[in-house]
């Protein structure tokens, strides 16, 4: 009698429009965020450049911020250098071919605290007297979901130290005179 009753119902609701509605809900549930995501990005020199890093971003949910760590070395001895992420991971030309800081809002440059910032900007690291550095932060801007997730851009480190738009000259609005790039890399999605 049960297999009677399930041929029946699977007749009325065919079983290719039950799988349907099952994906797009999982979908839904995804896309609503009840997921953790994690991302990675593996940050390689450019020609010539010693600087290289790994960076992990670890949001708990779609309404969650971000927590972004990172280690870097080969960096200029106590100096701090930009770090950004930029609008595409397109590295074909090196860090140069990943444009410009990521900006979906259309703003101007900033610090990771400035209420008008890109959503790229993430400051700078600071190198330590060997030229390694450590980030831990949570960032309010960045995030693993949605139309503006970071996932499959590119983070770039600089040469300069990032003046967060502060300075008076047109450069600092934009990038923040922070300098060519000496590492990059393509942010993925990741487990941990
Ligand atoms: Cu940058
Ligand atoms: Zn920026």
């Amino acid at each position: 009698m049960a297999s009677k009753f399930l041929l029946f119902t699977m007749g009325a609701l065919p079983l290719a429009q039950l799988q349907r509605q099952q994906f797009s809900q999982n979908n839904e549930m995804a896309e609503e965020g009840n997921t953790e995501r994690q991302a990675i990005c593996i940050l390689n020199s450019e020609n010539g450049q010693t600087g290289k890093g790994i960076v992990h971003f670890i949001q708990s949910s779609l309404v969650a911020r971000t927590q972004i760590q990172g280690q870097f070395s080969g960096l200029n001895p106590n100096q701090r250098h930009g770090f950004h992420i930029h609008q595409y991971g397109n590295l074909s030309q090196g860090c140069v071919t990943a444009g410009p800081h990521y900006n979906p809002l259309n703003q101007v440059h900033g610090g990771p605290d400035s209420a008008i910032r890109h959503v790229g900007d993430l400051g700078n690291v600071q190198a330590d007297e060997s030229g390694n550095a450590k980030v831990d932060f949570i960032d309010h801007q960045v995030t693993l979901y949605g139309p503006h997730s970071v996932v499959g851009r590119a983070c770039v480190l600089h040469r300069d130290t990032d003046d967060l738009g502060t300075s008076d000259n047109e450069e600092s609005k934009k990038t923040g005179n922070a300098g060519p790039r000496i590492a990059c890399g393509i942010i993925g999605l990741s487990k941990e």
